[in-house]
């Protein structure tokens, strides 16, 4: 039985022209820099995003990883979002691989972290008791705060607090494109203000697998070294980033579509009763909701009805869920779970 799968945008499988440039083509041995597609991935991110080079790596918490031990050392900390993926999300690979402390202040609604905040987490470098600060993230779209888009202009002012202090700026983009669609702005924009930036091809942008993580010259040959130390090193890996190129070149524009899908997605909802969305939700391909307390049904209930009608859930929190729009979703998808939310609720 094929699903609709509203879980996240992980979960899009390769598009027919995927399949078609994965079976043709070229490659080689990554590690010896040998595969001609992967190069031209590395060259195509790294042009979009207005940076030197880029890096292509298995996945965005490996991207984000490597990012964190280019910039660090042992014992220095990092300021980021208490709500944020790398804090919450990637298995506390900062402290158990690099030796790095994070310094997680508190994301606002908008999934910005104030600069005021910022200011006061930094360390005093003069007083031999404190940990070095070292590195502000971001995370563009913030997830768990509602899939929201940062502004340039917001990024533009981290960015220049960053410059002033010393310290290096890096963006988890996992979904930049969306960011960058949602506000009709280039993307280069957007992430200009970063030291680097990882972003992932496997969500919203369809392929199977694989992120980037772009930066200086000197940024990338350093993450080049330690992906291969992390296990990374990919070989005839040009299969998969033939997908990437596609995702690149042909998935981002359409992006737009997946924004609109959460919106009438979003729409119907409303008109259920026992839903509450999210105030302002979505704000791009997610759609965050609460279950009322007057609702006859907790969500693992739901969660449960939805799947007897062919719709999958992230159903594991008794009154909170979010729905992420992606390729697949498309108009009957929408209709049919608005349809069987429907039907659970009542
Ligand atoms: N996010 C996944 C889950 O891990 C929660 C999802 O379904 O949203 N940064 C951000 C902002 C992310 O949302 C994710 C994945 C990652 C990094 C990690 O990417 P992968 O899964 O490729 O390691």
């Amino acid at each position: 039985m094929e699903y609709i799968d509203l879980r996240s945008d992980t979960v899009t499988k390769p598009t027919p022209e995927m399949r078609e440039v994965m079976a043709e083509a070229e490659v080689g041995d990554d590690v010896f820099r040998d595969d001609p597609t992967v190069n031209r991935l590395e060259e195509i991110a790294a042009e979009k995003m207005g940076k030197e080079a880029s890096i292509f790596v298995p996945s965005g918490t490996m991207g984000n990883l490597i990012a964190l031990l280019v910039h660090c050392q042992r014992g220095d900390e990092v300021i980021l979002g208490n709500q944020s993926h790398i804090f919450l999300n990637e298995a506390g690979g900062m402290s158990a691989l690099g030796g790095i402390q994070p310094n997680p202040i508190q994301n606002q609604k908008d999934g910005t972290l104030a600069l005021d905040d910022i200011l006061a987490s930094i360390r005093d470098s003069e007083d031999v008791h404190q940990p070095i600060t070292r590195l502000i993230c971001l995370e563009n779209t913030q997830n768990i705060c509602g899939g929201v888009p940062l502004t340039v202009e917001y990024t533009r002012q981290v960015g220049e607090l960053a410059r002033k202090k010393g310290l290096s700026l890096h963006i988890d983009g996992a979904r930049i494109f969306n960011a960058a669609v949602a506000q009709n702005v280039p993307v280069k924009d957007l992430v200009e203000p970063a030291d680097s930036v990882m972003f992932c091809l496997s969500k919203g942008l369809a392929s199977p697998i694989g992120s980037m993580l772009v930066g200086t010259g000197k940024f990338i040959a350093r993450a080049r070294h330690i992906r291969k130390m992390l296990g990374g090193g990919m070989r005839q890996v040009g299969v998969i980033a033939a997908a990437g190129i596609v995702s690149l070149e042909k998935m981002v524009d359409r992006l737009a579509d997946d924004h609109m899908r959460a919106r009438k997605l979003a729409e119907g909802l409303h008109q259920i009763k026992g839903i509450d969305v999210d105030e302002g939700s979505p704000h791009t391909n997610m759609i965050y909701l609460n279950l009322s307390m007057d609702a006859k049904v907790d969500l693992i209930q739901v969660g449960k009805s939805m799947k007897d009608n062919g719709i999958l859930l992230d159903a594991y929190h008794p009154r909170r869920l979010r729905l992420v729009t992606h390729y697949w979703i498309d108009d009957d998808a929408v209709e049919k779970s608005i349809a069987a939310f429907k039907k659970a609720l009542n």
